[in-house]
């Protein structure tokens, strides 16, 4: 698991090299930055529940399917173990924005999860609908001007989505 500036560390120090200027400037951003960063974690942290049951709401909605017998989120031990799931996805999405780095999500959720659905056959497409109802939940709720001093949000906003779309490839 690694955060953005242990990557630049492990990629220079495999070529035993000084970091370049391209590197020290990408990480003197995301310091400068680092506000924006923290403000965006924290706000879909304290939303999390939010997000979760209003992405799953509309999950139902648009496929009925999943909630009717036979369904894969019908009893409520399903339902549990679905809204936990979305949970666990975007409480990984919350570490890997944080860290600036994808890799925790990669590593602790994402790897091996498509084959895991499919032993338990839970439709991975169902899922990564899910998540994509999570990201826009989230973008939406980054970019509320309430509260903050209103400033350009949209590259740690495309990292956020990416790795929503990251989280939602990989069970599709
Ligand atoms: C992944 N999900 C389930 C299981 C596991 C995961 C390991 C099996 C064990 C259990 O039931 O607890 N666990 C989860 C995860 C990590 C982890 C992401 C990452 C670290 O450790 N059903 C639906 C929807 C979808 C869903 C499409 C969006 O209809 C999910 C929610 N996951 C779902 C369901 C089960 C499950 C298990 C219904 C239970 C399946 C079953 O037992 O029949």
């Amino acid at each position: 698991m690694l955060d953005a500036f242990a990557k630049v560390v492990s990629q220079a120090d495999a070529k035993g090299e000084f970091l370049s200027n391209a590197q020290f400037d990408a990480l003197s951003g995301l310091v400068k930055e680092g506000s924006k960063r923290l403000d965006v974690v924290n706000r879909i942290t304290s939303n999390a529940s939010t997000i979760v049951a209003n992405a799953a709401r509309a999950l139902f909605e648009e496929q009925p399917q999943l909630i009717s017998p036979g369904g894969n989120a019908y009893t409520n031990r399903r339902m549990a173990a679905c809204l936990r799931d979305m949970e666990i996805i975007l409480r990984y999405v919350t570490y890997a924005t944080l860290a600036g780095d994808s890799s925790v999500l990669d590593d602790r959720c994402l790897n091996g999860l498509r084959e895991t659905y499919q032993a338990l056959g839970v439709p991975g497409g169902s899922v990564a609908a899910g998540v994509q109802k999570m990201k826009d939940a989230a973008i939406s709720i980054a970019n509320d001007p309430a509260g903050i001093t209103p400033g350009d949000c949209s590259a740690l906003v495309s990292e956020v989505s990416s790795y929503f779309d990251r989280a939602a490839a990989a069970v599709a």
